[in-house]
């Protein structure tokens, strides 16, 4: 049988561990057909970015119909946009040609704190991009700018869920990484909220684990997972990622995109 397919619009991380190179390798480890439309070429490595270079828009949309036109997608997800005019393209391009599920990781700064987003493109994102989307996937401090508030406890959190389903989207998960204490993601779907749980593990090799679990909650429901066991998949291949990472390089290491995933055999 065909494998499905899944597309990420992403940007390149020469260091392979976050970006297209973590997305692809997710892909393969779900058993997935991955394929890439690249926004930016990073040149980074596991200490820090050293340089940005953007795509013109024209030839991200020249990627995206390559592929979508002959091979066909059965899930997409975006990262790292860049600019405003990359933003409006793909939205462009997903409101064109139908994706079954689009997962938006609104990826906004690197972890040393490069800007992976130019702040004039986040208006752009809310409007054209998040309507379209399945899935949002922020960390808190990308929740707090697309729901303009700052998030301090739990009940923040459920408050900047809600602002953001506003903007159209289906759902957002904001990713609590960034809190105190066990690492638990909340989901709302317009109605009700839900808590994905995982114990914190203590390493400095996560670079990468942002990009890593929205490429598998993308593979997971090209696989035909609903949204909820889509994510509680994924949140227990990356517990399992991160628990495995790997100490490569002089900063933060990559995680192990080679970890079993459970129930996708
Ligand atoms: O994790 C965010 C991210 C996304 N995309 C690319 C990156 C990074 C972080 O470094 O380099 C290309």
């Amino acid at each position: 049988m065909l494998p499905k397919r899944v597309l990420t619009v992403a940007g390149s991380d020469s260091g392979g561990g976050a970006g297209v190179q973590a997305d692809l390798k997710t892909f393969s480890a779900y058993g997935v057909y991955g394929m890439s439309v690249i926004t930016a070429v990073t040149a980074q490595n596991t200490c820090r970015v050293y340089g940005v270079e953007g795509l013109s828009s024209r030839f991200v949309a020249l990627q995206f119909e390559s592929v979508y036109t002959d091979i066909g997608v059965d899930a997409v997800k975006t990262g790292m946009l860049l600019n405003a005019e990359i933003v409006l393209t793909v939205a462009r391009k997903l409101s064109e040609c139908p994706v079954p599920h689009i997962v938006v990781d609104p990826v906004m700064v690197a972890k040393g704190g490069d800007k992976l987003l130019q702040d004039n493109a986040v208006d752009r994102l809310i409007r054209e991009l998040l309507p379209l989307a399945t899935l949002v996937t922020p960390n808190i401090p990308e929740a707090e700018i697309l729901a303009e508030m700052t998030i301090e406890s739990p009940a923040d959190l459920r408050e900047a869920a809600i602002r953001i389903h506003r903007s159209g989207c289906k759902a957002v998960l904001i990713k609590g990484g960034h809190l105190k204490g066990d690492a638990v993601d909340v989901l709302f779907d317009g109605e009700s909220f839900s808590r994905f749980t995982a114990e914190r593990i203590h390493t400095r090799h996560t670079h990468g684990t942002g990009c890593t679990f929205s490429a598998a909650i993308t593979a997971g429901l090209a696989r035909g997972l609903l949204l909820k066991k889509s994510i509680q998949v994924a949140k227990r291949y990356i517990t399992e990622a991160i628990g495995q990472s790997m100490a490569l390089g002089k900063g933060h290491g990559p995680l192990n995109h080679f970890v079993h995933v459970e129930e996708m055999d």
